[in-house]
């Protein structure tokens, strides 16, 4: 049986991702990390075990590791791409040291570690078609480069110490949970809010700008499933591009007006957001996770939509 470390389990992936694990492992053999001032609350706090996971303080995890004789950690700290941007000494502290401190208590302890990368850690020289799995990464932003170096830094434990490091390039997420915050991709996110509150959108990003997207079910398995392979059929580690779908503002608008045809959008800029897209791919190659651990996406762009806007409905009526 695994016991399993959330780390960043009240963030936007962390706290589906908790309550996804604790459905299919057991509610007491997942414990979900937190910052303090950000503590889990409802059925989060109520469903399993928590604990204080500072990836600042590698002793808050050696800690945790230790009680609960955790076996694999998903190190979901991080901050997002447009944050990064005004935050990057901050971003390098969580996202670089606080891996090293992260993998530091795996070495310890033996313990798996799943960190995310992102579309972020590609860069304008990336072919942005089809982007292959192994290619040129050369990011422009603090969250690029943290992502690149989270790879790396990865890869290098894996080879060096053993540690079993496996991670995936995550699209931007799409959900009806929990809020993103401060991404290039929060537009998928907040459009939908905006057609369900009856409200006109203002797109940041312009027409012809495609980037990967995903709905969460999809991330969350993607991450499962990557954790759970066989690694005698991993030729890659960290990290697999996962696509399953990609769409430009009026992609994601078209489908949204197919079921709120009165749905209104416009544009205004955002300059760094627009820099920022248009240094990321428009669509990237997941072939090889879809050979090495038979990765399947399960949502399209329409039925995440049909979903998205049922789900958010009951939520926002309460
Ligand atoms: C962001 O927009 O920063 C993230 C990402 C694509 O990694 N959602």
């Amino acid at each position: 049986m695994k016991n399993i470390l959330v780390i960043g389990s009240t963030g936007q992936i962390g706290s589906e991702l908790t309550m996804e694990l604790r459905k299919r492992y057991g509610n007491e053999h997942v414990v979900a990390g937190y910052i303090p001032g950000a503590e889990p609350k409802g059925d989060l706090k109520d469903s399993g075990p928590m604990g204080i996971a500072d990836v600042t303080d590698g002793e808050t995890i050696g800690k945790i590791v230790k009680e609960y004789k955790v076996d694999t950690i998903y190190n979901l700290a991080a901050l997002l791409s447009v944050v990064a941007e005004s935050k990057p000494a901050l971003a390098w502290k969580i996202g670089i040291d606080g891996l090293w401190n992260v993998l530091e208590v795996a070495r310890t302890y033996g313990c798996a570690v799943f960190t995310p990368s992102s579309i972020g850690s590609f860069g304008v020289s990336t072919p942005h078609v089809k982007t292959p799995q192994d290619t040129i990464q050369r990011p422009s932003t603090m969250y690029g480069v943290t992502k690149v170096t989270t790879e790396l830094l990865s890869d290098y434990y894996y080879v060096k110490y053993g540690v079993d490091t496996r991670s995936v390039r995550f699209p931007g997420i799409i959900s009806y949970k929990t809020l993103p915050g401060g991404g290039t991709t929060d537009y998928a996110v907040d459009i939908y809010y905006a057609a369900v509150r009856g409200t006109k959108f203002v797109a940041p990003v312009k027409a012809g700008t495609y980037m990967d997207m995903m709905y969460m079910p999809d991330a969350l398995n993607a991450a499962i499933q990557l954790m759970e392979a066989d690694a005698v059929r991993l030729k890659h580690r960290n990290a697999f591009n996962i696509a399953s779908m990609s769409f430009d503002p009026e992609g994601i608008y078209q489908a949204i007006k197919k079921y709120v045809p009165d749905f209104e959008m416009g544009y205004d800029i955002d300059p760094l957001k627009q820099a920022i897209a248009d240094s990321w791919p428009d669509c990237m190659d997941d072939t090889c996770a879809r050979e090495e651990w038979g990765w399947k996406p399960h949502y399209d762009l329409d039925a995440m939509t049909k979903d998205m806007l049922e789900k958010l409905r009951v939520k926002l009526s309460k």
